[in-house]
């Protein structure tokens, strides 16, 4: 053991359930719930766990899964059978699909994600944590009643919902390489949230296809939601140094324009390097920089998982990551402990196997100093007129 305690007068609570982690989307399906596990167990071997409160995630209620997501589609969600191979028939609200199939067990996976994320924030809004972590939950692409891109209940837009009903205004930040479409369309027309999503576009060629950079809220001016969506449209093989500088100047102008009384961060993985699906070359310390950013403005912090498919780099960002909610990231030993369950998933990327140290070809980088820098611009003129 490292000898972790309970930092003094913060707390963290933690909310997972080895139940979500046991589906299985299907043979060759990139998203694998089962990298939770991973995560967990390389957290657990730090001893991480005992300085945080610990939660079992439960399922959420249907009235708490209405408060976004529309009966119809929830009834269909709830009773939707998995096809037979010779089952051609197509399911309405994009499900059934190869990114959305449906799966033993799939309403059980979708309810206990949303239920923990429903769960940690009102452990923020009741004031009983600093911190709430959720890495079973961050599926920011489904819609009010669609699945779509391997997310099928939308748990961030009921965790901000929870939010809203304590506190004025809430900033969302997304660092998955994905475009949160989702979250931002929920809020399109709410002045009550900032969404702010960091992403790879690319025009139409990347998933979902939208997030670019003047898409920032409804156009009619008399809307409140106009210029309260933030997008920042990243190509390939954008490094720390560039992702962190754009992340801290942006999130600092939205700060001082919106001053929110909470931060939800999605901290989908698959903006590391050697990502399956991700085309960017952001390690764990770049990504881990950004949870630290947030932690140190001292407003009550939502962290949520998301994307992430490789999952050895998957557990190495979200263990490194639950570290520094707790504050103990500086005490951390970089070398795995050798106790670690699945220790083989570690062990050859790196002659030692490391926390921080994650295998990516390194991709060439694409984004130019000028462009990041009229991408702040741009952002800067846009949140001007922005006001709390
Ligand atoms: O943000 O690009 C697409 C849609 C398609 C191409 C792929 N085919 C299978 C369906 C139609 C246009 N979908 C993306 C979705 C990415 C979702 C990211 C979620 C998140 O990280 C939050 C959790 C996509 N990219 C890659 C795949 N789908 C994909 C790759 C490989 C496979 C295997 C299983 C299934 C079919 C073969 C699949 C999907
Ligand atoms: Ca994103
Ligand atoms: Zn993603």
């Amino acid at each position: 053991r490292n000898g972790i305690t309970r930092p003094k007068g913060w707390t963290v609570s933690w909310h997972s359930n080895p139940a979500i982690e046991k589906h299985h989307f299907g043979h060759s399906h990139p998203m694998k719930p089962w990298r939770l596990t991973l995560s967990k167990s390389l957290i657990m071997s730090y001893g991480m766990h005992a300085a945080m409160d610990t939660y079992e995630s439960r399922v959420a209620t249907r009235e708490e899964l209405e408060d976004f997501h529309s009966e119809d589609y929830l009834d269909f969600l709830k009773t939707a059978k998995v096809a037979l191979p010779d089952d051609t028939e197509v399911m309405p609200y994009n499900l059934g699909g190869s990114d959305c199939p449906v799966f033993d067990g799939l309403f059980t996976y979708c309810s206990m994600y949303a239920g923990a994320s429903i769960d940690a924030a009102r452990k923020l809004a009741n004031e009983e944590a600093d911190i709430a972590v959720n890495w079973s939950g961050g599926l920011h692409h489904a819609k009010k009643a669609e699945a779509s891109g391997f997310c099928y209940v939308n748990d961030i837009v009921l965790a901000i919902l929870q939010l809203l009903r304590k506190m004025p205004r809430v900033l969302y930040i997304d660092i998955d390489v994905h475009h949160g479409d989702g979250v931002e369309e929920a809020f399109w027309s709410s002045d009550r949230v900032l969404t702010l999503s960091m992403h790879k576009y690319d025009g139409m060629n990347f998933f979902p296809g939208t997030g670019d950079l003047d898409r920032t809220g409804p156009i009619d001016e008399g809307n409140p939601g106009a210029h309260h969506a933030i997008n920042v449209p990243l190509l390939d093989g954008i490094d720390d140094e560039q992702y962190v500088w754009l992340f801290k100047t942006i999130v600092g102008m939205c700060l001082e324009q919106f001053r929110p009384s909470a931060i939800v961060l999605q901290c989908g993985a698959d903006s590391l390097a050697g990502d399956r699906l991700g085309r960017f070359n952001v390690q764990v310390q770049g990504h881990g920089a950004c949870i630290a950013f947030c932690k140190s403005l001292g407003l009550p912090l939502l962290l949520v998982g998301g994307g992430g498919y490789t999952p050895r780099n998957v557990a190495r960002a979200w263990a490194h990551e639950t570290s520094i909610a707790i504050g103990c990231d500086a005490t951390l030993d970089p070398i795995i402990p050798d106790h670690t369950p699945f220790k083989e998933y570690f062990r050859y990327d790196t002659i030692f196997p490391t926390l921080e140290q994650i295998l990516g070809d390194p991709r060439p980088n694409r984004n130019s100093a000028k462009r990041v820098n009229d991408i702040v611009q741009s952002i800067r003129e846009q949140l001007r007129m922005v006001n709390f």
